[in-house]
Protein backbone atom coordinates (compact mmCIF):
# COMPACT_ATOMS: atom_id res chain seq x y z
CA UNK A 1 0.00 0.00 0.00
CA UNK A 2 2.78 2.39 1.00
CA UNK A 3 4.60 1.74 -2.30
CA UNK A 4 1.41 2.46 -4.23
CA UNK A 5 0.98 5.79 -2.42
CA UNK A 6 4.59 6.82 -3.18
CA UNK A 7 4.08 5.85 -6.82
CA UNK A 8 0.88 7.92 -7.05
CA UNK A 9 2.60 10.95 -5.50
CA UNK A 10 5.61 10.58 -7.82
CA UNK A 11 3.28 10.34 -10.81
CA UNK A 12 1.36 13.47 -9.71
CA UNK A 13 4.64 15.37 -9.26
CA UNK A 14 5.80 14.31 -12.73
CA UNK A 15 2.49 15.50 -14.23
CA UNK A 16 2.81 18.91 -12.58
CA UNK A 17 6.43 19.19 -13.81
CA UNK A 18 5.38 18.35 -17.38
CA UNK A 19 2.60 20.98 -17.21
CA UNK A 20 5.07 23.66 -15.99
CA UNK A 21 7.71 22.78 -18.59
CA UNK A 22 5.07 22.91 -21.35
CA UNK A 23 3.79 26.30 -20.18
CA UNK A 24 7.24 28.02 -20.08
CA UNK A 25 7.94 28.00 -23.87
CA UNK A 26 4.35 29.07 -24.58
CA UNK A 27 4.76 32.09 -22.27
CA UNK A 28 7.94 33.15 -24.09
CA UNK A 29 6.36 32.57 -27.52
CA UNK A 30 3.67 35.13 -26.67
CA UNK A 31 6.40 37.80 -26.32
CA UNK A 32 7.92 36.85 -29.68
CA UNK A 33 4.78 37.55 -31.66
CA UNK A 34 6.47 39.92 -34.12
CA UNK A 35 4.96 40.54 -37.56
CA UNK A 36 5.94 42.60 -40.60
CA UNK A 37 3.06 43.62 -42.84
CA UNK A 38 3.44 45.05 -46.34
CA UNK A 39 2.46 48.73 -46.13
CA UNK A 40 2.38 51.84 -48.29
CA UNK A 41 4.26 54.52 -46.38
CA UNK A 42 6.18 57.66 -47.25
CA UNK A 43 9.66 56.78 -46.03
CA UNK A 44 10.38 60.52 -45.74
CA UNK A 45 8.20 60.42 -42.62
CA UNK A 46 10.83 58.16 -41.04
CA UNK A 47 14.49 58.54 -40.15
CA UNK A 48 16.77 56.54 -42.46
CA UNK A 49 19.23 54.28 -40.61
CA UNK A 50 22.61 53.68 -42.23
CA UNK A 51 23.93 50.11 -41.83
CA UNK A 52 27.66 49.40 -41.55
CA UNK A 53 28.00 46.40 -43.86
CA UNK A 54 26.39 43.17 -45.08
CA UNK A 55 27.53 39.55 -45.23
CA UNK A 56 25.94 36.67 -47.13
CA UNK A 57 25.89 32.90 -46.74
CA UNK A 58 26.97 32.68 -50.39
CA UNK A 59 27.86 35.05 -53.24
CA UNK A 60 27.86 34.32 -56.95
CA UNK A 61 30.80 35.28 -59.11
CA UNK A 62 30.46 35.07 -62.88
CA UNK A 63 33.74 35.53 -64.68
CA UNK A 64 34.98 38.93 -63.56
CA UNK A 65 31.49 39.92 -62.39
CA UNK A 66 30.80 39.79 -58.67
CA UNK A 67 27.57 40.28 -56.78
CA UNK A 68 28.62 40.84 -53.14
CA UNK A 69 26.35 41.27 -50.12
CA UNK A 70 27.24 44.98 -49.77
CA UNK A 71 25.50 45.63 -53.11
CA UNK A 72 22.19 45.75 -51.17
CA UNK A 73 23.51 48.80 -49.25
CA UNK A 74 25.10 50.89 -52.02
CA UNK A 75 22.01 52.97 -52.81
CA UNK A 76 21.83 51.71 -56.41
CA UNK A 77 19.19 49.46 -57.91
CA UNK A 78 21.66 48.68 -60.70
CA UNK A 79 23.78 46.52 -58.38
CA UNK A 80 22.55 43.38 -56.66
CA UNK A 81 23.46 40.61 -54.22
CA UNK A 82 23.17 37.29 -55.97
CA UNK A 83 23.31 34.07 -53.95
CA UNK A 84 25.83 31.54 -55.18
CA UNK A 85 24.57 28.04 -54.47
CA UNK A 86 23.04 25.50 -56.84
CA UNK A 87 19.31 25.95 -57.28
CA UNK A 88 17.17 28.94 -56.34
CA UNK A 89 18.97 29.77 -53.10
CA UNK A 90 16.28 28.55 -50.70
CA UNK A 91 17.79 28.78 -47.21
CA UNK A 92 20.52 31.22 -48.29
CA UNK A 93 20.73 34.42 -46.28
CA UNK A 94 22.12 37.92 -46.18
CA UNK A 95 22.81 39.66 -42.87
CA UNK A 96 22.94 43.44 -42.50
CA UNK A 97 24.93 44.83 -39.56
CA UNK A 98 24.73 48.21 -37.83
CA UNK A 99 27.57 49.99 -36.00
CA UNK A 100 25.56 49.92 -32.75
CA UNK A 101 22.08 48.97 -31.60
CA UNK A 102 19.43 50.79 -33.63
CA UNK A 103 15.66 50.91 -33.54
CA UNK A 104 13.96 49.74 -36.74
CA UNK A 105 10.30 50.33 -37.61
CA UNK A 106 10.16 50.05 -41.39
CA UNK A 107 12.22 48.03 -43.88
CA UNK A 108 12.12 48.68 -47.64
CA UNK A 109 13.23 45.79 -49.86
CA UNK A 110 13.97 45.90 -53.60
CA UNK A 111 13.71 42.19 -54.47
CA UNK A 112 15.32 40.66 -57.55
CA UNK A 113 17.73 42.28 -59.97
CA UNK A 114 16.08 45.69 -60.44
CA UNK A 115 18.41 47.06 -63.14
CA UNK A 116 15.70 46.63 -65.78
CA UNK A 117 12.65 44.46 -66.42
CA UNK A 118 14.66 41.74 -68.22
CA UNK A 119 17.10 41.56 -65.31
CA UNK A 120 14.13 41.24 -62.97
CA UNK A 121 12.40 38.44 -64.88
CA UNK A 122 15.61 36.63 -65.81
CA UNK A 123 16.63 36.15 -62.18
CA UNK A 124 14.69 34.65 -59.29
CA UNK A 125 13.14 36.98 -56.71
CA UNK A 126 12.44 36.29 -53.04
CA UNK A 127 8.76 35.58 -52.39
CA UNK A 128 9.00 34.96 -48.65
CA UNK A 129 11.85 35.67 -46.27
CA UNK A 130 12.40 35.14 -42.55
CA UNK A 131 13.91 38.11 -40.74
CA UNK A 132 15.97 37.31 -37.63
CA UNK A 133 16.94 40.12 -35.26
CA UNK A 134 19.92 40.11 -32.88
CA UNK A 135 17.67 39.29 -29.91
CA UNK A 136 16.60 36.09 -31.70
CA UNK A 137 13.11 37.29 -32.57
CA UNK A 138 11.87 36.52 -36.08
CA UNK A 139 9.14 37.51 -38.50
CA UNK A 140 8.21 36.74 -42.10
CA UNK A 141 7.88 39.14 -45.02
CA UNK A 142 5.78 38.25 -48.07
CA UNK A 143 6.98 40.05 -51.19
CA UNK A 144 5.02 40.94 -54.31
CA UNK A 145 6.40 39.90 -57.71
CA UNK A 146 7.05 43.39 -59.10
CA UNK A 147 9.74 45.99 -59.73
CA UNK A 148 10.27 48.73 -57.15
CA UNK A 149 10.69 48.96 -53.41
CA UNK A 150 8.30 47.25 -51.00
CA UNK A 151 7.87 48.54 -47.46
CA UNK A 152 7.22 46.37 -44.42
CA UNK A 153 6.23 47.82 -41.05
CA UNK A 154 7.17 45.86 -37.95
CA UNK A 155 4.33 45.33 -35.46
CA UNK A 156 6.55 47.14 -32.94
CA UNK A 157 9.91 48.96 -33.27
CA UNK A 158 12.75 46.48 -32.79
CA UNK A 159 16.13 47.37 -31.25
CA UNK A 160 18.80 45.34 -32.97
CA UNK A 161 22.45 45.21 -34.06
CA UNK A 162 21.78 43.09 -37.14
CA UNK A 163 19.03 41.63 -39.30
CA UNK A 164 19.37 38.36 -41.15
CA UNK A 165 17.17 37.83 -44.23
CA UNK A 166 16.72 34.15 -45.10
CA UNK A 167 15.16 33.15 -48.43
CA UNK A 168 12.23 30.78 -47.78
CA UNK A 169 10.37 30.90 -51.12
CA UNK A 170 11.09 32.47 -54.51
CA UNK A 171 9.39 33.57 -57.72
CA UNK A 172 11.36 31.54 -60.24
CA UNK A 173 13.24 33.46 -62.92
CA UNK A 174 14.54 32.22 -66.26
CA UNK A 175 17.88 31.68 -64.54
CA UNK A 176 17.93 30.09 -61.11
CA UNK A 177 19.92 32.67 -59.14
CA UNK A 178 18.02 34.74 -56.58
CA UNK A 179 18.86 38.44 -56.21
CA UNK A 180 18.14 41.35 -53.88
CA UNK A 181 19.13 44.81 -55.19
CA UNK A 182 18.62 47.04 -52.15
CA UNK A 183 17.46 46.96 -48.52
CA UNK A 184 16.73 50.16 -46.58
CA UNK A 185 16.03 50.67 -42.88
CA UNK A 186 13.96 53.35 -41.14
CA UNK A 187 13.15 54.16 -37.52
CA1 LIG B 1 22.34 47.84 -54.96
Amino acid sequence: MKTAKILRRTLSLCLVLVMILTAIPAAFAADDDLTADAVTVNVKDYKKIKPSHAEASSVMTWGTKKYPADNVLDGSRLSTWREGVKGHGIGESITVYFKKEVEISVIRIYPGYQSKLTGFTNNSRPKEMTLTFSDGRTCTVKLANRLGGQCFKLSEPVTTESIEFTIDKVYKGNSIDTCISEIEFYS
